[in-house]
């Protein structure tokens, strides 16, 4: 099953477009076609992945089940572009980083941030399109169902005691600007591959730069040796390998931000009149039971979190929406940017079942039933309808 789904969207998929851009490695249909990780990502467990290409590669549904941290093995990996040789995460604070638009621009080593300051926030981190296979129309990209997420504490120095101890902010920027350390091919254009990434400067208290996730250094795969994280914020905002922060008047230049991750409507080209892909919405779904269980006491578990909000309510449906039971959170609040999971208690008899759920952030939003808003390349789909589950119990 997951080999023959895996075939499909490595046909379907961007893995081909990618491949032909000479961005991957030959070998890379191989890996597509056996499951198989990449050498980078050879601290995870191949079992617990949907591979869609050698810098594609989801967390199987059931894999997050009610765990509130999503420790690195499981978490997903999403690559733009061939991550950075390994050898920048040898020497870790040696890494440089250069801070511009603030009154004393320079480069910074990561060892002398580490000085700066610190703090910790849990924040999850998913991809844009997490959720694209599930519109009911054709979109090319990675076909994502639930699996591009985890929610994570990382570890860093906030990014405003760097701009203060930098002399603070110069001029009147707009924007927080981040560019990821990859080496970019001399046959490609700069500008169509980097991995440039704006977001509004309001983010400057919120951001942290972060060498840490869940106790440990961040890997390689996930942005090792400093990443941005800007908390609730979609995955590509988030910008790994971080080598330049630029407090800018304009949007990044890059394709990445200029026609990529726009929410412009179905059949349209993306470009900055659309809204960019930014703050995360509200948003649950179910990780287990998924498919097929035995009938008795189960518990009915999963995740909902809103985006930038915190989380209120959380309802489960067994039949595909028509009667909804309130669920439980489980374990500690870890903040507004942190997902929470969550049981429903339950006994089942054998028959067939439509698991949804339901979640009410803080502020009162409830989780549509259908996806807020339709969009040409598939991002941020939270419809509910969509992301149940058809369970058959024997
Ligand atoms: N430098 C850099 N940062 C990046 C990317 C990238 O290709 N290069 N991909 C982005 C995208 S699209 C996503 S979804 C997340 C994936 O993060 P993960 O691989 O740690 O799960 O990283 C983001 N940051
Ligand atoms: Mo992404």
């Amino acid at each position: 099953m997951a080999l023959r789904l895996n075939r499909r969207f490595f046909l379907a998929g961007s893995a081909g477009a990618v491949a032909s851009a000479g961005l991957i490695k030959p070998g890379a249909q191989a890996w597509a076609q056996d499951n198989a990780l990449p050498e980078y990502v050879n601290f995870k467990n191949a079992d617990d992945f949907i591979v869609h290409s050698s810098n594609t590669i989801e967390t199987k549904r059931g894999v997050i089940g009610a765990n509130l941290i999503t420790p690195e093995t499981h978490l997903f990996v999403r690559n733009n572009i061939s991550p950075p040789d390994a050898s920048i995460v040898a020497d870790r604070d040696a890494w440089e980083v250069s801070f511009e638009g603030v009154g004393e621009p320079r480069t910074i080593t990561l060892g002398e941030l580490k000085r700066l300051g610190v703090t910790t926030v849990a924040s999850v981190i998913q991809c844009s399109g997490n959720g694209r296979a599930f519109f009911d129309y054709e979109i090319s990209g990675t076909q994502w169902q639930t699996g591009a997420a985890g929610c994570l504490l990382w570890t860093g120095v906030p990014l405003r005691a760097v701009v203060e101890a930098l002399g603070g902010v110069a001029g009147s920027p707009s924007f927080v600007t981040g560019t990821g350390g990859e080496t970019i091919p001399a046959e490609l254009d700069v500008n169509q591959v980097i991995v440039k990434r704006s977001v509004p400067l309001e983010e400057l208290d919120n951001i942290i730069l972060a060498w840490s996730v869940n106790g440990n250094p961040i890997s390689l795969a996930h942005g090792g040796p400093l990443r941005m994280i800007v908390p609730g914020y979609t995955g590509v905002n988030n910008v790994k390998y971080i080598k330049t922060v630029a407090l800018t008047e304009e949007e990044s230049e890059a394709r990445i931000q200029q026609s990529r991750y726009r929410l412009q409507p179905v059949g349209e080209k993306g470009s900055p009149e659309f809204d960019s892909v930014w703050k995360m919405n509200v948003k649950s779904w179910i990780t287990g039971p998924l498919e097929t269980t035995t009938s008795g006491k189960t518990n009915i578990v999963g995740v909902a979190m809103g985006g930038t909000t915190g989380v209120s309510k959380i309802e489960v449906s067994i039949d595909g929406g028509d009667n909804w039971q309130e669920a439980q959170f489980i374990g500690p609040d870890l903040g507004r940017f942190a997902w929470r999971t969550f049981v429903l208690p339950t006994e089942l008899d054998a028959g067939s079942y439509k698991l949804a759920s339901r979640v009410t952030d803080s502020e009162g939003k409830v989780q549509p039933k259908d996806p807020e808003l339709l969009n040409n390349s598939g991002y941020n789909h939270n419809g509910w309808l969509a992301h149940a589950v058809d369970l058959t119990v024997s």
